[in-house]
């Protein structure tokens, strides 16, 4: 990048950058981007969202513009907010970023004492600098009719030096905006401008011009000479090539009001779009996801400080979701998204598992991800990820979430719907792993053989009536089983003691050291561990619960509902 060249009269201009701040303060960096040897550019935000896209792009700050901030109130740029209403949207600016910002203060929002309260009140938040013009309060976009009053130069000088002896932080810059050029008063007039309020302390000038072309600009900056850090904001010469402000050494160039731009015609383009479509599927590709808002928000730290300092129940249980394959038997459904993120009446059915989760009490869900995971993004889940999941089984999915296997954990399949009493039963039967087995799975589809089926047989026969809590032993599992040799379906939810949670991890462990865990079900697993002497058990429930493979299944799980 070319250095900004060295104009014959720079003595002050080299004093500002040998004032450099040794503080790193925001207010030390906006005085440290003002004095740099570099010319730095600054970009407009107009609220939290904004100024925080600003900083995670890179600008090393912020221009809080004056235009942007009421427009985005939804009003004009004419002190129509007050100067407090600004202050609480820079407020959340300020919280939300760790960039200095330069805030537009359009004419002070009054005379000298109006200055110095503003001034203290924007260094309490935060805030790096002000700019002010030297126009009449009420003010008015300067892009707005021609000839605008000027303020008169020695009461624009008193609010120059109100500002500058009103600042706590020593490094708190108070840049000095002059209009003479945009107000039609010439050359001469704002260099005259620029000397008195260099001279009432300013920190740097901002030159304003709305014509087409630099020259104006260019002139002033050759005839200024670097007596004192220059700003400038290129929004009607926008084609200038950026190296002309290097070459003039101009110290900060500021994109006045591009973000709110850009976001009237994106917001314009996606609402007519959603209007005319009555549907959404026309803008959801060319949208940020709700993830990134969650992201952009910080979601994940306030999720981190819950577990910092939320009380926490020791033996509060987990829950793990296997989710991680596609569901090709849903066709389109399933095209963009995994099948738990399919929605039945209008949200995801893994939304509706977590719902039934949190109602039996278990809020910490691990979700596995595998295909399209990007579109499981639930804001009260979190997440692994299976990045393996279309060469291995259900076993190795649960194997990502190992960790998670520790204390009492429900492991649920990503496509099962059931009833709150299920969840219940489970959780309070005995035993270290407990399968729900529905003993109604004649009703549901009398042909054993007719789609793959977790099928069980246990030590101890249903009988009508049958509505013991006492969880009875399961001797196997499979779809291999005799037919008479069935008591009931696995509807694809279990639960774990603490002990059975170990004993599972330790199980998964010895299946990836045989090699055989990448090609085991979940069946595989239990019945593994019936094999090797651990006790299994299962709940008999009756119905009440539906898993979804095909879109007769989802049709089913609209009524279920
Ligand atoms: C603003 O961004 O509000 C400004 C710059 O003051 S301008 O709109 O160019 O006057
Ligand atoms: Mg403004």
């Amino acid at each position: 990048m070319a250095t900004r060249s060295t104009a014959p009269n720079v003595a002050s201009l080299a004093q500002a950058r040998s004032r450099a701040p040794a503080s790193d303060t925001k207010a030390g960096r906006l005085r440290a981007l003002l004095a740099s040897a570099r010319t730095e550019f600054i970009m407009e935000a107009h609220d939290g969202l904004s100024a925080k896209i600003v900083e995670e792009t890179g600008f090393k700050g912020i221009w809080a513009s004056g235009l942007t901030m009421s427009a985005a109130l939804g009003v004009r740029d004419s002190n129509e907010a007050s100067w407090t209403q600004v202050l609480e949207v820079l407020e959340f600016m300020s919280d939300a970023t760790s960039v200095p910002i330069l805030v537009d203060g359009d004419t002070g929002y009054g005379n000298f004492n109006n200055v110095r309260r503003v001034v203290r009140k924007l260094g309490q938040r935060g805030i790096a600098g002000i700019c002010i013009e030297d126009k009449l309060f009420p003010k008015t976009n300067s892009f707005i009719g021609d000839g605008q009053p000027l303020a008169d130069i020695d009461e624009f000088c008193g609010k120059i030096k109100a500002g500058k002896d009103s600042q706590e932080d020593a490094d708190f810059c108070v840049v000095a905006r002059i209009e003479a050029l945009i107000s039609g008063r010439g050359m001469a007039e704002a260099l005259r401008r620029a000397e008195a309020y260099h001279g009432a302390g300013a920190d740097a000038l901002l030159i304003h011009s709305k014509k087409r072309d630099p020259g104006e600009i260019l002139e002033f900056m050759r005839e200024w000479a670097g007596r004192c850090p220059v700003v400038i904001v290129p929004t009607t010469y926008y084609d200038t090539p950026t190296d002309r402000w290097r070459e003039a050494s101009v110290s900060l160039v500021i994109w006045a009001n591009h973000n709110l731009r850009a976001a009237i015609t994106a917001m314009r383009e996606a609402s007519s779009r959603i209007f005319r479509d009555e549907g959404l599927a026309g803008v959801e590709n060319g949208i940020a996801t709700v993830k990134q808002v969650f992201e952009l928000a910080g979601n994940d730290e306030l999720a981190d400080a819950e577990k910092r300092y939320l009380p926490t129940t020791p033996d509060a249980p987990r829950a793990i979701v296997l989710a991680a394959s596609r569901g090709v038997e849903l066709g389109p459904l399933t095209a963009d998204r995994p099948k738990c993120m399919v929605e039945v009446r209008g949200r995801p059915l893994l939304s509706r598992l977590v719902d039934t989760l949190n109602g039996g009490g278990v809020h910490d869900i691990t979700v596995v991800r595998g295909y399209r995971k990007e579109m499981v993004n639930l804001p009260s889940v979190k997440t692994v990820d299976n990045d393996a999941f279309a060469d291995t089984g259900e076993a190795a999915t649960l194997a990502c979430a190992a960790a998670t296997l520790d204390g009492e954990t429900v492991v649920a399949y990503g496509d099962v719907l059931f009833r709150q009493y299920i969840l219940d039963r489970l959780r309070a039967a005995d035993g270290d792993i407990v399968l729900a087995v529905d003993a109604m799975w004649r009703e549901r589809d009398p042909d054993p053989a007719s789609r793959t089926r977790d099928l069980v047989a246990c030590a101890t026969r249903f009988r009508a009536g049958y509505l013991d809590e006492d969880a009875v032993a399961v001797t196997a599992i499979g779809a291999g089983l005799d037919e008479a040799a069935i008591d009931g379906e696995w509807i694809g939810v279990a639960r774990l003691s603490a002990a059975g949670a170990s004993l599972v991890r330790a199980t998964l462990d010895a299946m990836a050291a045989e090699g055989v865990l990448a090609d085991s079900s979940m069946i595989d697993l239990v019945q593994r561990l019936i094999d090797v002497g651990h006790e299994v058990r299962a709940v008999y429930v009756t119905g009440h619960w539906l898993d979804v493979d095909n879109p007769a299944d989802l049709q089913e799980a609209g009524c279920f509902l």
